[in-house]
Formats: structure tokens, sequence, C-alpha cells
């Protein structure tokens, strides 16, 4: 699995429960999972979400926001709470 994240997991002081790839990653580590982090650096808005990153988020979910799950199935869960969500229902066994 790829987790997609903007420029890192690290931790930031943003409200109200900070860095949304950090948590999102955490999560599937939490998990049991060890995803291979893409960071896709750039931003959501134009123009600098011209990254080859953002590109294929964009391609994969229609929207160039960040964190996105990439499942070794193609399939893709977008932002953190649905990833969160997911990690927890899905524990690596
Ligand atoms: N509600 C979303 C918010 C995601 C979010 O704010 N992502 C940041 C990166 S941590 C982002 O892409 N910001 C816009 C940008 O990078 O330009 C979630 O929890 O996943």
């Amino acid at each position: 699995m790829k987790l997609y994240v903007c420029y890192g997991t690290f931790p930031t002081p943003r409200p109200p429960h900070g860095h949304p790839c950090r948590n999102a990653y955490k999560a599937l580590e939490k998990a049991g999972h060890d995803p291979e982090v893409e960071r896709v650096y750039g931003a959501a808005f134009l123009p600098l979400n011209q990254t080859p990153g953002r590109r294929h988020v964009k391609e994969m979910t229609g929207q160039s926001w960040v964190p996105v799950l990439e499942l070794d199935d193609g399939s893709t869960v977008q932002g953190s709470d649905r990833i969160i969500e997911w990690a927890e229902a899905n524990p690596r066994t």
C-alpha cells in the first residue's frame, strides 16, 4: 500500500487533531501496516498543485488533497478520517 502525503508525516500544531498526513500514517502503523510513503509536495490550490504526485492523486481520486491511501488492489481511501477508519477496520493479520 502507498500513502500519499504532503511534505511528510511530521507533527504539526494544526487544530483540531494535528497534521492529517501524520494521523493517517500513525493509524496505519498502529494497525500493523508499513505503507510506502510518497510525498507529493506542492499545494492543493493552483498553481502549486502541478507536481507529478499531486497530478497522480488527482487522476486517482478526482481531487488533489492528501492524505490518500492507495491499496494494493488499486482502490483508494481519501482523507485522514476515512484512512483512520480503514486502518481500524483492517488491522494487518
Ligand atoms: N480534512 C482533510 C484535510 C487534509 C489536509 O488538510 N491536507 C493537507 C496536507 S496535511 C493539504 O493537502 N493541504 C492542502 C495543500 O497541501 O495544499 C483530512 O483530514 O484528510
